[in-house]
């Protein structure tokens, strides 16, 4: 007996459907941020999850985990080594726990400013890290940006290093951040992300993160003093789990490369564009802010840095020569 030509006409539709289905919507990616929306991070997340969704007509799609839903900054570093989650766009000071080479773009006072970042990271230095960083798991494919850090802190106004002494400072999970408020003078404690209810009971007496973070975590509210240090250039670095990124097939992996690089600039200029309005608004909420520390007087503190014992190893000590002298 002949199926009626209707019947025929279902029959095909729902075996292509059937077949269509796993091809479309083939690639999830589990991206991980451990700061809440508004936050630079997140900023550069839902830029490349937009892009990216648009530009393969669906075939990828992106969930976001932000607010510590799926760890801190280092517990998510841990899962893309795994391959659990796909993507994460991480503060650069906790990649140190897992490759050295990550303590170079660290260093403190390296970068002028903003023009002098992107040249570097944007090109071969800022490529050997990130292809450094294949030796521990993770496919570096661009930097966006925290920005400068500064201090805040519930003392003190900070002028000089001799102000620092004995503040209690929490820092990144970094051997490396740990060592510079040690060679300042501070009392540093690592601590991960997010530090609100230590900074407000005092447990600790301060912390260094850049302007946004003072905003959208409502720092005004529990620190009194802030001082323009701008003593490190906090890169993210936006990352994929390596064993998954073999997985892609290379048009699929140039185009989420291509899209993360373009959110990637877009965030970098926009957290810029806002810096002199969120000084603005730190004051009027109170902020008592010193804008010309004695930085002089710091650098000459951190000075002796690259002997230090975190910039021995061989491969590290030598690219952070290659950087200190393209910066000078
Ligand atoms: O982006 O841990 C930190 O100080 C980071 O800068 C934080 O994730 C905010």
């Amino acid at each position: 007996m002949r199926m009626p030509p209707y019947r025929f006409t279902l029959t095909l539709a729902l075996v292509v459907l059937v077949l269509a289905a796993p091809v479309r919507a083939a690639v999830q990616i589990k991206l991980g941020v451990v700061t809440k929306p508004g936050s630079a991070q997140n900023i550069v997340a839902e830029k490349f999850k937009s892009l990216i969704e648009s530009r393969s007509g669906g075939d990828i799609t992106v969930r976001i985990f932000h607010s510590k839903s799926i760890g801190n900054e280092t517990e998510i570093l841990q899962q893309l080594q795994m391959g659990t989650i796909q993507m994460g766009i991480i503060t650069a000071g906790p990649f140190d726990q897992f490759d050295p080479i990550v303590r170079v773009v660290n260093y403190p006072f390296l970068f002028r400013d903003n023009e002098q970042a992107d040249a570097i990271l944007d090109g071969p230095l800022g490529t050997e890290i990130l292809k450094s960083l294949e030796g521990s798991g993770f496919k570096g494919l661009c930097f966006s940006e925290n920005g400068f850090r500064n201090l805040t802190n519930n003392r003190r106004p900070v002028r000089s290093p001799e102000d620092v002494k004995g503040l209690k400072i929490r820092v990144m999970s970094s051997a490396l951040h740990k060592s510079i408020w040690q060679m300042l003078g501070a009392n540093p404690t690592p601590m991960p992300w997010p530090i609100y209810t230590e900074l407000e009971q005092g447990v600790i007496d301060g912390q260094e993160n850049p302007l946004w973070v003072m905003e959208v975590y409502k720092f005004y509210e529990i620190q009194k003093y802030m001082s323009l240090t701008r003593h490190v250039y906090s890169p993210h670095i936006d990352v994929a789990s390596l064993s998954w990124w073999k997985t892609l097939a290379p048009e699929m992996q140039k185009m989420i490369h291509d899209a993360v690089y373009e959110a990637a600039v877009f965030q970098r200029k926009e957290n810029r564009d806002k810096d002199a309005e969120r000084l603005r608004y730190l004051k009027q909420m109170g902020m008592q802010v010193v804008e010309d520390p004695d930085l002089g007087a710091f650098r000459e503190r951190v000075s002796d840095m690259k002997n230090m014992e975190l910039f021995s190893d061989p491969r590290v000590r030598d690219l952070l020569e290659r950087i200190l002298e393209a910066t000078r």
